[in-house]
């Protein structure tokens, strides 16, 4: 297991449900069994964005940096072949998420804004919401994110097999940021 060691040269930032206790983690686990995946750690992102959750609980990070927290999540070097299964699970095709850059730096050594010591960041990439829903999303959480996805903000996640099939994921998303807030 792993020893095929396929070069696994694009690095992820995962942020919801593919990390590791959440939903679509056995992907993940299924491209580290064959050597397209492996894991580098928890990482946090240098700046701060919103992180937020859309219809079903499905977690959202914004591409308004500045605004939200530091953001926690785990690093994984991905292969080609890893990236392709990864990119369809997310619907980059389809206009759900937009795979883009992100520059982060290892769990923990962030709130230093004080010192004068330089922090090692690491260039990659996250699935960040399509641009197209991004701001009426963050409008619709009310301008509040959270810094990571955890149990409790899974609490009501819906797995897609679960939730109206009549519907497409981008009709959920619609429906959401247009519902009237509680
Ligand atoms: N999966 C990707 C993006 C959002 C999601 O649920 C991730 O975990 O980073």
């Amino acid at each position: 297991m792993g020893f095929e060691n396929n070069s696994c040269t694009t690095l992820i930032f995962t942020y919801g449900t593919l990390k590791q206790g959440f939903s679509n983690h056995v992907l993940l686990q299924d491209l580290i069994r064959t050597g397209d995946a492996v894991f580098k750690g928890s990482y946090q992102t240098v700046e701060k964005y919103p992180l937020v959750c859309g219809p079903y609980r499905v977690p959202f990070l914004l591409h308004i940096p500045g605004s939200g927290h530091r953001v926690t999540g785990e690093l994984y070097a991905v292969s080609a072949r890893g990236l392709s299964r990864v990119d369809e699970l997310e619907g980059t095709s389809k206009g759900h998420y937009e795979r883009r850059p992100i520059l982060l730096m290892r769990a923990g050594s962030g709130n230093r804004e004080e010192e004068e010591e330089e922090v090692p960041t690491c260039a990659a990439e996250a699935y960040y919401a399509h641009k197209n829903f991004e701001k009426e999303m963050w409008m619709k959480n009310g301008r509040k994110g959270f810094s990571v996805y955890s149990e409790k903000e899974s609490k009501g996640y819906v797995k897609r097999k679960d939730r109206p099939q009549n519907l497409s994921f981008l009709d959920h998303v619609q429906i959401f940021i247009s519902s009237p807030s509680a």
